[in-house]
């Protein structure tokens, strides 16, 4: 099989996901990096990504954008350690978590938040304070909620092994942790925290990190 190769910068919370994903399964990979937040999306991108968005994905001839898509498809093709559980409840709490992050979590959490507090002063802008302070219940709620489904397990979805929904998770929590705003939320969430402990030393994490601004 050919090597797969990654479109996106490693700043994007998708596309580290998605790396995260092919760094978990032991995949070598390539990772095609361009800028869109100092300028338009590349037109090369927009022919790959009719949505004008990152990541997307190539291998062995087939070309796939949509991260839920791109990693179970990376868990399926390749040897590793499986990225999906076979108990039919902790998949579905991984395909349940994995949804509340594409619905609520990127709009509020990195869409709002990390954009504004993060994301704008870094680019010589004003933080829109009233947009943050719009956000903030619904930031707050989901982090409840993900608290809440992973219980005291050590995984988000399972007690034993990292699956997609941990690796979905992952790439927005690490800019929600930088976010002074995420100092409260944490401690009412204590078990996202120690989630975090028990998940931040993997490689695939530490190899990952973005390194923005
Ligand atoms: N549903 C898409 C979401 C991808 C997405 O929103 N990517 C963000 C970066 S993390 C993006 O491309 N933003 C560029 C923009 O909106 O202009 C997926 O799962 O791949």
């Amino acid at each position: 099989m050919s090597k797969p190769t990654v479109y996106g910068p490693a700043y994007s919370t998708y596309v580290r996901s998605a790396r995260l994903a092919l760094e978990e399964k032991g995949v070598e990979y390539d990772l095609v990096e361009f800028d869109f937040l100092s300028g338009p999306m590349p037109a090369e991108q927009i022919e790959r990504h009719p949505f004008a968005k990152v990541p997307a994905f190539e291998h062995d001839g087939l070309s796939l954008y949509e991260v839920s898509a791109i990693n179970r498809y990376v868990d399926e093709a390749f040897e590793g350690p499986s990225l999906q559980p076979e108990d039919l409840i902790q998949r579905a709490r991984m395909n349940q978590i994995i949804s509340i992050v594409d619905s609520y979590v990127y709009p509020s959490t990195l869409g709002q938040l990390v954009i504004q507090r993060l994301v704008m002063p870094m680019l010589g802008k004003e933080a829109d304070e009233g947009a943050i302070l719009a956000a903030l219940p619904q930031v707050e709620k989901c982090m409840s909620v993900i608290s809440e489904i992973r219980g005291s397990q050590t995984y988000l979805a399972s007690g034993d092994r990292i699956t997609l929904a941990d690796l979905h998770f992952i790439p927005i929590f690490v800019y929600f942790r930088n976010t002074p705003e995420s100092g409260p939320i944490l401690d009412k969430n204590s078990g996202l925290t120690a989630w975090w402990d028990a998940i931040s030393g993997r490689e695939s994490v530490q190899k990952t990190e973005p390194s923005l601004g």
